[in-house]
């Protein structure tokens, strides 16, 4: 099957006809998980070993990418979430970098792992943009032209996240309960299991069971906001786990800082009533990372009224 088809094939779950269950694995609300996404296996492999491989660095070594020490606010070593605002940390690491353009990730992000995640980011593109464009037609938006990319896509991290084993997992966990604040994240997980995401119908929670090859895809609020609520960024936690250590690598999209987000115009033209506010892109990020981990309630900070 080309890339092509597939693609067509795969944003085909976005879409009420779509009908084909070996496509979605798992659905709740605005999150599911791909297959055939034309991201090669191998790359996804090579990006959880990258991984490791940092994590196993000596601790001296990683220190150096600390919010202390790194020479660029690009590259970020550290763990747990907003660990000056939570009562308890949670039990993960993370390596967190900003793409600013090919030249800058070489020069700065670490060498043991920046070939691979550069790579998993490049390939990825191509699927996100196909997802992106079939999520906006739903909302009248029929070009995905430089200026929507941007708004939507214009600027992008990718983390990886290290879970490493817990001796008492029931005491703590992986990642609190929140909603990513991103247009769009995709993620790789490894086969350990861990992942919970919300069930908007009856607010129980359900394990995303790791499905080989697959990328998961949540919404995240900047979409919720621009969507004017018709998409739902969806809730989601980590367990910690007492017998291996976990990795996760997500590629957040989002819109650059200095975008200021709101309902887009294709979706309020027809007289609809505007739920969220105009807000500066990096005003809400910075809202989000003040405090610990809360649900869904950074996103109150954009809803009028
Ligand atoms: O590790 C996972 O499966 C999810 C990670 C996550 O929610 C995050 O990094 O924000």
């Amino acid at each position: 099957m080309s890339p092509y088809r597939s693609l067509t094939w795969q944003i085909g779950i976005t879409i009420p006809r779509w009908q084909n269950p070996s496509a979605m694995q798992q659905r709740s609300g605005d999150f599911f998980q791909i297959v055939n996404h034309s991201v090669p296996i191998q790359v996804l492999e090579d990006v959880k070993e990258a991984t490791h491989r940092f994590f196993a660095l000596k601790a001296e070594e990683k220190r150096q990418y600390s919010k202390e020490v790194s020479p660029t606010n690009n590259v970020r070593y550290g763990t747990s979430f907003s660990p000056q605002a939570e009562k308890a940390l949670e039990w993960k690491d993370y390596l967190s970098l900003f793409y600013v353009s090919d030249d800058e990730a070489t020069a700065s992000w670490p060498s043991v792992c920046k070939d691979q995640a550069l790579e998993f980011m490049k390939k990825s593109e191509f699927v996100i943009k196909r997802l992106l464009e079939a999520l906006m037609r739903r909302l009248n938006v029929k070009d995905l032209d430089e200026t929507k990319e941007l708004l939507l896509m214009g600027s992008k991290r990718i983390n990886l996240n290290y879970y490493p084993i817990c001796p008492n997992p029931e005491l703590t966990v992986g990642v609190g309960r929140h909603s990513d604040v991103s247009t769009l994240t995709v993620l790789l997980q490894d086969d350990i299991g861990g992942l919970y995401v919300r069930k908007i119908a009856d607010d129980s929670w359900i394990h995303v069971p790791p499905v080989a090859g697959s990328l998961v895809i949540n919404i995240g609020d900047a979409l919720q906001i621009m969507s004017n609520g018709r998409y739902k960024s969806i809730e989601h936690r980590v367990t910690a786990n007492g017998s291996k250590n976990r990795v996760s690598i997500p590629i957040f999209m989002n819109p650059r800082p200095s975008e200021v987000i709101g309902p887009l115009p294709e979706v309020i033209e027809r007289g609809e009533k505007p739920e969220y506010r105009q807000v500066l892109y990096s005003d809400y990020v910075k809202y989000f990372f003040k405090k610990a981990h809360d649900g869904k309630d950074t996103v109150e900070f954009a809803k009028i009224g």
